[in-house]
């Protein structure tokens, strides 16, 4: 029987040699400790031999099994490790710092006007605020002088929580916040308050090719002393000229907003159409892109602002029609379709 035994070791060392991988090894270890391997097979031989030789056997057995199985291990090991520092070796010609064979990403275009715009009303002095996108009924309703059961509501409805909050319909509802947050450097430092509030709106509306139910709008306040309709006229012009980069033809109208008093319409000739009429500007000719005003003395007060000292003027910018103007977007609703083909043609103009 050792003879038997020395032989299947001797098999076993010769056949681990040529193992060249983790199956091979997997396979020669099946063969002889697998349930019915080589090994397992002299155990089962012992059945037949009286006792004493049981025990004499059974410890050569069991050293073999032990001496095949720990050189299973070690081989495994040395696999293992052979695998690892081949992996690392094939890497050797590999530069990380290549760059990733990745298509550049663009930036939505109302990204690229907001931007745009922030960076001109920058330039002339204004700070650029952030506000939350849900806000309360005051905020966006009473303190711009738009009491409860006032008809204004009726243009823009919105979606309420529950706590009576509600998703904000126009970025005026960040207004009261603004003076509230500059009245103080005003009155007691004589430093205009001159802030942009760009911002997601939400209204209840039914769509069409000007009209989201979730659209941007950026908003500008100017308030000092002696501030008047020509500054509101100013900054209107130069950043639509800066924009634009061309002649636009501009109109301004009246318009009722109860947050401004005089208001207007600031409307745009539609640039899909060149002013002929189109479904883009629900064939008028024109589009409504900037009401303004000035700033009603009960929403001055409502900020912490006297308005017989102080004047100022304020604007609601649709950043979403102006994206759409600026790159002849036929259909506000491809802008918030998350259609990369057409989104992504658009580039930073610099
Ligand atoms: C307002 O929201 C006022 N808060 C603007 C304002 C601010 C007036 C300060 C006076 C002083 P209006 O509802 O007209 O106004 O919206 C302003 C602009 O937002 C519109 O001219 C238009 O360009 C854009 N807009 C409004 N509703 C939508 C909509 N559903 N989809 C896309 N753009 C819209």
């Amino acid at each position: 029987m050792t003879d038997k035994t020395s032989q299947i070791k001797q098999e076993f060392f010769e056949k681990l040699k040529e193992v060249k991988d983790i199956a091979d090894l997997e396979n020669i270890k099946v063969q002889y400790l697998g349930k019915n391997g080589t090994v397992t097979a002299l155990m089962k031989d012992m059945k037949t031999l009286d006792a004493d030789m049981k025990k004499q056997f059974g410890q050569v057995v069991n050293q073999l099994k032990t001496e095949v199985s720990n050189a299973v291990s070690d081989k495994f090991e040395e696999l293992k490790k052979a695998a690892v520092e081949k992996e690392i070796n094939s890497m050797a010609d590999f530069d990380v710092s290549t760059p990733a064979n990745l298509e550049r990403g663009s930036y939505h275009p109302i990204t690229l006007v907001q931007r745009e715009c922030e960076k001109i009303f920058k330039s002339m002095g204004f700070t650029v605020e952030d506000y939350s996108e849900i806000v309360t009924d005051y905020e966006c309703f009473e303190s711009l002088n738009i009491p409860k059961h006032h008809p204004a509501r009726d243009m823009q409805d919105t979606y309420y929580l529950e706590n009576g909050q509600l998703l904000k319909t126009q970025t005026s509802a960040a207004q009261n916040a603004i003076y509230k947050k500059y009245k103080d450097a005003l009155i007691n430092e004589g430093k205009p308050i001159k802030a942009i509030f760009p911002g997601r709106c939400f209204r209840n509306e039914a769509t069409d090719a000007c009209h989201e139910n979730t659209f941007f709008q950026m908003e500008g306040v100017m308030v000092d002393k002696n501030i008047s309709i020509s500054n509101l006229i100013f900054f209107m012009k130069t950043m639509l000229s800066e924009v634009f980069r061309k002649d636009i033809k501009v109109r301004l109208r009246p318009g009722f907003f109860p947050f401004v008093e005089p208001g207007f319409e600031l409307d745009i000739s539609c640039l899909i159409c060149g002013g002929d009429g189109c479904p883009s500007c629900k064939h008028s000719g024109w589009l409504e892109l900037c009401p303004c005003g000035m700033i009603h003395p009960e929403v001055l007060k409502a900020g912490g602002i006297d308005p017989e000292e102080y004047t100022g003027f304020a604007f609601g910018l649709g950043l979403t029609r102006l994206a759409m103007m600026k790159y002849g977007v036929k259909d506000i609703r491809d802008l918030n379709s998350g259609n990369l083909k057409s989104l992504s043609q658009f580039t930073d103009d610099e």
